[in-house]
């Protein structure tokens, strides 16, 4: 028996509540009639979306909460089946119940998540849930007010009832390497779990196909009735194709236990740092990258899948091999496309700014756990996630920070060892996180757009440099412009822009310490901290503008981008 699966996506009822009241309050007031309890009317909205994605004036700048609503019956395929529901994501935070019961609460805006509904779902009944999401910000939220992007709010990613059979798998991470003998290395755990009334024996099976290679492993597991069993299984392939930017050879991965089956692309590939070098596969490789937002004036954080392809071939169309996800999770298709078409992924966590030392410190650093814990479990598979980023410009210079961070590595190194661990920082020679935990620093610079001179660059990288004692990748560095602004009467031009990139590309690139550049922005992306005459709710350090029409700077990029795949850089 396969799982089978009910989409929740399509029409919801929605409704913006009073901010001042708590999430919990609203749900079990929501049973049965939608006018009971409610100050607003209803309206429609089609889930995935987000409230503030720019469609719907009236939504456009609340930050707060939204009740969504949607009844439903489960199709007579899910009797006799454990039900669970499931959340690509849900801005930013959430509350979700059940038939007035609630299920359980999840904070963070761009990981998936679920509720066990066994006992509580069933087909042949009708069935109401609700959800309150709310994308208020404050000091002690994930991201922090200061976090220069939109917080999206609402349902916007996709929604799905999975119906399981007796015998299934919970969870499984299956994380691919290459080993330096040039096997093909694949971890793969998972729970198996056994809701019938007798002990079974079964055999998990994991297959890797493609590109004519088969490769099976097999381990017998016995599980009890009403018990689950966690399970590791070690692959080592002889005879992969390596997995690189220049040739992204991914295979099909499908383990199976007793009928269920999961299936994931994978790739094999091997990130180190040795000395000032980071190695890909074993040979030296230098990032050649920008920043993107999960964002677009048309979709808010939506972009159809065809949209993100085309964001990435942009991307690839000036040269770059490598991308960094600011400043969260993005849609998943990102990483899939990301390795079909061979460009390499830092990813992060939420964890921009934020008054890290005062209120609930701990509860807030588990949050944060879980965020990381999330991505980890939800992209472990992609052969382009090179770089977990547990952050970004948060105060790396304060010992109480140092503390706070600690077991965010921790965590992400237990859970996979195969990848490198970092964050941005913008705490230049004061920095003591990535010292000590960073494989590889990334620095965040601004000279010449918000401090001292561009001619400022080279010295103060040397410095910490020395300081860090580390290869670092300069995640960030730009200028603001909107497209088509031109001259010399301020630094808001696309000339300006063009001068500083010019001076970044030229120093950095030539410093061999500097494995990897990450230009502040690839595109224009909203944030409504951004209200000057020029930005009217953009940033716009994007080297393509929102509607990805490339500045002037673009040229530059991919030309300086080409010279450095040529070696050349
Ligand atoms: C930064 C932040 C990024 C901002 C950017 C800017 O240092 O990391 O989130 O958007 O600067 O444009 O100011």
């Amino acid at each position: 028996m396969e799982r089978i699966a009910f989409p929740l996506d399509g029409a919801w009822e929605m409704a913006p509540v009073e901010q001042a009241v708590e999430l919990r309050w609203w749900g079990p007031r929501i049973r049965s009639g939608l006018s009971e309890g409610f100050p607003i009317a209803t309206r429609k909205v089609r889930v995935p979306s987000a409230w503030n994605d720019g469609r719907d004036p009236e939504l456009n700048l609340f930050r707060g909460s939204c009740v969504y609503i949607k009844d439903f019956r489960l199709p007579a395929a899910f009797k006799g089946r454990r039900t669970v529901l499931r959340f690509d994501a849900v801005g930013q935070r959430c509350t979700v119940y059940l038939d007035g019961e609630a299920l359980g609460s999840h904070e963070g805006g761009y990981t998936p998540f679920s509720f066990d509904l066994a006992g509580k779902a069933a087909p042949g009944r009708s069935h109401r849930l609700v959800v309150v999401a709310n994308n208020q910000r404050s000091e002690q939220t994930f991201p922090a007010i200061s976090g220069d992007f939109e917080s999206y709010g609402g349902i916007y990613r996709s929604v799905e009832i999975i119906g399981l059979p007796a015998v299934h798998m919970d969870k499984m991470l299956a994380i691919p390497s290459l080993s330096a003998d040039g096997r093909g290395e694949l971890s793969i755990s998972v729970s198996v779990r056994n809701d019938s009334k007798r002990r079974r024996e079964i055999e998990l099976r994991a297959a890797v196909t493609g590109r004519g290679l088969k490769y099976i492993s097999t381990r017998a597991v016995t599980v009890k009735a009403g018990a689950v069993a966690s399970v590791t299984l070690k692959m080592r392939i002889p005879g992969v194709s390596p997995w690189s930017p220049e040739s992204p050879a991914m295979y099909d991965l499908a383990v199976s236990a007793a009928g269920d089956r999961l299936r994931k692309r994978v790739g094999f590939r091997r990130i180190e740092v040795k000395g000032n070098h980071l190695l890909l596969n074993g040979r030296p490789i230098r990032l050649r990258g920008a920043n993107r937002h999960d964002d677009h004036p048309d979709f808010g954080p939506c972009l159809p899948d065809a949209v993100i392809r085309r964001d990435l071939e942009l991307a690839k169309s000036i040269n770059c091999n490598a991308l960094r996800l600011a400043h969260y999770p993005h849609r998943e298709k990102t990483y899939e496309l990301a390795d079909e078409l061979g460009i390499l992924l830092w990813t992060e966590i939420p964890f921009v700014g934020g008054d890290v030392w005062t209120g609930d410190v701990r509860r807030r650093n588990l949050a944060l756990q879980n965020m990381l814990r999330e991505l980890i479990e939800r992209d472990c598979h992609h052969p382009s996630v090179i770089l977990w980023s547990v952050g970004n410009e948060v105060a790396s210079d304060h010992p109480a920070c140092r503390r706070f961070m600690a077991p965010l590595y921790k965590l992400a190194r237990r859970m996979d060892k195969t990848r490198l661990v970092t964050f941005a920082s913008n705490r230049g020679t004061n920095e003591i996180v990535s010292q000590p935990f960073s494989d590889v620093a990334g620095v965040n610079q601004y000279y010449g757009w918000y401090s001292a001179s561009v001619n400022d660059v080279s010295g103060n990288m040397d410095s910490i440099h020395r300081a860090l004692g580390k290869p670092i990748i300069v995640s960030e560095f730009g200028a603001e412009c909107p497209r088509g602004r031109r001259g010399r009467k301020d630094r808001w031009t696309e000339d300006y822009q063009v001068a500083l990139y010019r001076h970044n590309l030229r120093v950095l690139g030539a410093k061999r310490y500097v494995v990897g550049l990450f230009p502040w922005a690839l595109f224009d992306f909203r944030s409504h901290r951004r209200m000057n005459v020029l930005q009217h709710g953009w940033n716009r350090k994007g080297i393509f503008d929102d509607r990805r029409r490339p500045k002037l700077v673009a040229k530059v990029v991919r030309e300086f981008y080409g010279r450095m795949a040529r070696g050349e850089g």
